[in-house]
């Protein structure tokens, strides 16, 4: 199975990092180095075993712009999956040629690509990418992101009603991202999350093993790219969450959703459990009581919303570095992990060929030795769950 994946916007906006970042060893001080993209590059990454990602890596320099919007229409925007266009928040500010801001005129390119994605892939997702948010000064991010999403929003429907639809066009998920810090991997791991079929049917599984180990939580990761791919529940923790806004304790506007590691109420929101795990035998735990944007209650424990996109982050990172080992241990692949803390306790190992699972458990009466036995005897199941899947 084949999905194309156009990587679009403005030279300079951070394309070719972000993609170095998340499927090839690159770490974020190594993208200084890297030099203007020319034409596209392509490259394809094997996802979970038979999920292949043709990314497109679409030069941003206008010439090249606009060359893809006119000579190689057809050829760059059909067949397409997903289109990501990222935004350089900081060149935006800036003022370009003939009086025209860059932001206006990354508009006027965006607003173009979605038009010619609307006549050639009209089932194609639309990911935008407000990048660089660790550039814009955090009292005024939530700001910025919003006015940017509610314009963006606007051009999608303008680019429908132009093209006679009476729907509002495509619906665009928008993420504000940097590459120096978890917020690229959220948005990374829903885009690939929209391209793998039957994701319902493997999370209502993990929700069985969940379970099974009376775990708080279970997720799992594709096992090159650390990204997440799935989690679940368990049973016990669901029937007190009935929202993400209430799991996360935010209450948010449509616009400002996709900045979660962003918002300013992100530092002081976590207490006494700073790892952001789930820990329902904390007492000061409450899932109804914390709803409030900017003062948490003190009586209320909130979850880092980008508490896996952070695992994953440190997992690779752990991984660059133990290439920096002598030889004969930097060869050596990356395991599993085992961490008991006071108020919980976590167990990271391999799934199944392509994916790594993380196992949380808060009740401090099961061992971790059972739920390690239990993945064992999971990985058969999950490896032929992958294969059904994945073989249409
Ligand atoms: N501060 C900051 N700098 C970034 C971020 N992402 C990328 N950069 C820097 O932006 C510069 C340009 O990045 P590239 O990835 O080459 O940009 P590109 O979009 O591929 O550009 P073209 O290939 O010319 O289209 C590099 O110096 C990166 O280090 C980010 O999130 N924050
Ligand atoms: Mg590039």
């Amino acid at each position: 199975m084949k999905r194309k994946v156009l990587l679009m916007g403005q030279s300079g906006c951070g394309k070719t990092s972000m993609r170095s970042l998340i499927f090839s060893s690159y770490r974020a001080a190594d993208t200084r180095r890297l030099g203007s993209t020319l034409d596209v590059e392509h490259s394809h990454v094997r996802f979970l075993g038979n999920l292949v990602l043709n990314l497109w890596d679409c030069g941003g320099q206008q010439s090249y712009m606009d060359s893809y919007l006119d000579k190689q229409r057809s050829q760059v925007f059909s067949t397409v999956g997903v289109l990501i266009y990222v935004f350089d928040l900081v060149a935006a500010a800036e003022g370009g040629e003939e009086g025209q801001t860059e932001w206006e005129r990354d508009l006027r390119y965006y607003k173009d690509c979605v038009s010619a994605l609307y006549q050639y892939s009209p089932d194609a997702q639309v990911f935008c990418l407000l990048h660089k948010m660790d550039l814009i000064d955090a009292t005024r991010r939530a700001g910025v992101y919003s006015s940017r999403v509610k314009e963006l929003r606007r051009k999608s429907r303008e680019v429908a009603q132009a093209a006679g639809g009476k729907g509002e066009g495509f619906r665009v998920n928008c993420f504000a991202t940097s590459i120096w810090d978890e917020s690229l991997y959220r948005a990374w791991s829903r885009i690939v999350q929209t391209q793998i079929p039957a994701l319902g049917v493997l999370e209502r599984h993990l929700q069985l093993l969940a379970d099974t180990c009376s775990a708080s939580e279970v997720v799992v990761f594709e096992r090159t790219t650390f990204l997440v791919i799935a989690k679940a529940l368990g049973s016990s923790c669901k029937e007190s969450s009935s929202s993400p806004q209430r799991l996360t304790g935010f209450h948010y506007d449509e616009e400002e959703e996709g900045m979660e590691g962003f918002r300013d109420t992100q530092r002081s929101s976590l207490t006494s459990n700073s790892s952001g795990f789930f820990n329902p035998s904390d007492s000061h735990f409450s899932f109804t009581s914390s709803t409030t944007t900017t003062k948490p209650s003190a009586q209320s424990t909130t979850l880092d919303p980008e508490r896996f996109e952070k695992v994953s982050e440190l997992i690779k990172n752990f991984k660059l570095s133990c290439q920096k080992l002598p030889a004969k241990t930097a060869q050596c692949e990356f395991q599993a992990v085992e961490l008991r803390t006071p108020t919980f306790s976590a167990y990271i190992d391999s799934l199944t060929s392509n994916t790594y699972i993380m196992i949380l458990v808060t009740d401090p009466s099961i061992h971790l030795a059972s739920v390690k036995l239990n993945v064992q005897l999971a990985r058969d199941h999950f490896e032929r769950l992958q294969a059904i899947n994945l073989r249409s």
